[in-house]
Parts: structure tokens; sequence; C-alpha cells
């Protein structure tokens, strides 16, 4: 099964622009607690490199483009956030790095909970060692 999971986010946008609404619990499966957003990142830099034990997230690149990585431990995928309309679904247990923002790029995240430090994983043999037991 495919790490990435991508949520098809309809534009209601007209002559006017583009207006994309995500609705909890509608198009997306939980209750956002908490939003952020990531923008003028230095060209180069990398971000991520760490996973949540209890987290669901959606990112969207409401402006540029980003890549993110996903890893499960077995298997790394990549995918493109080059659209208001893509979003993607970030689950527990999920190693996740975004690399190659543009110098433009606005990646918004929708999450479940609070942030919580003792959430985090920041260590790639922890985390591995943690899905494989
Ligand atoms: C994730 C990816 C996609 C807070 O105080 N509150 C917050 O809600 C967040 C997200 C961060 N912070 C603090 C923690 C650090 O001192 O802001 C600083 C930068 O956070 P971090 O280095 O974790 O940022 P990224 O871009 O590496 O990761 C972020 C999220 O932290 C993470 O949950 O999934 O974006």
């Amino acid at each position: 099964m495919s790490l990435i999971h991508l949520i098809d986010l309809q534009s209601l946008g007209d002559e006017r622009g583009s207006l994309v609404s995500i609705e909890a619990n509608n198009h997306i499966p939980f209750e956002v607690k908490r939003v952020y957003y990531i923008s003028q990142t230095k060209q180069g830099v990398s971000r991520g490199f760490h996973a949540h034990k209890n987290l669901q997230q959606l990112a969207v690149c409401v402006a540029g483009k980003c890549r993110l990585l996903l890893d499960d431990g077995i298997s790394r995928e990549s995918v493109w956030l080059d659209s208001s309309n893509k979003g993607l679904f970030i689950g527990n247990n999920v190693w996740r790095e975004m690399h190659d923002f543009s110098a433009d790029c606005v990646l918004l995240v929708l999450a479940s909970e609070h942030y919580d430090e003792s959430d985090y994983i920041r260590d790639y043999s922890l985390f591995c060692a943690k899905v494989r037991e």
C-alpha cells in the first residue's frame, strides 16, 4: 500500500479566483486542534526529519511547492505538493522530510493535536526500532 495518501481538495473558485474549504471529519478524518504554516524557507533548506507517535495531519501547499518524503521504516516515497487542491494526509509513525521548497512556498498544516514535543521521534534509528517492534 502506498504511503502517499492524497486528498483532493475541491476548488470552489470562480472568475474571482480560488477558494478551497477543508472541513474536519468531512474532507479530513480528524478534528483540527492546531494550524501552522511554514513559509520563507531559505533556498536549499530541508525540514522535518521526525515522526509522530500520535498525530494526524493534513499538509497543503497553499502557494508554491515543496516535496514531501514519507518513510514507514520499510519504504520511502516522495510526492510534490504543488497545488492548493492537493492535501497530503500524514498519520502516526511516519517519518517525514520536507525538501525543495520554492521561494514562494507556504505549507499549511492542519493537525489533530496540540503541540507536544514529547510526541516527536527525532532520531531515525529509534524510529526504525519502534516501527519494527
Ligand atoms: C511536522 C512537519 C510537517 C511549536 O512550538 N508549535 C508547533 O505547533 C510547531 C509545529 C512547532 N513548534 C516549535 C518547535 C520548534 O522549536 O517550532 C520550532 C520548529 O519546529 P520543527 O523544527 O519541528 O519544524 P519542522 O518544519 O521540522 O516540522 C513541522 C512540525 O513540527 C511537524 O510536526 O509534521 O512540520
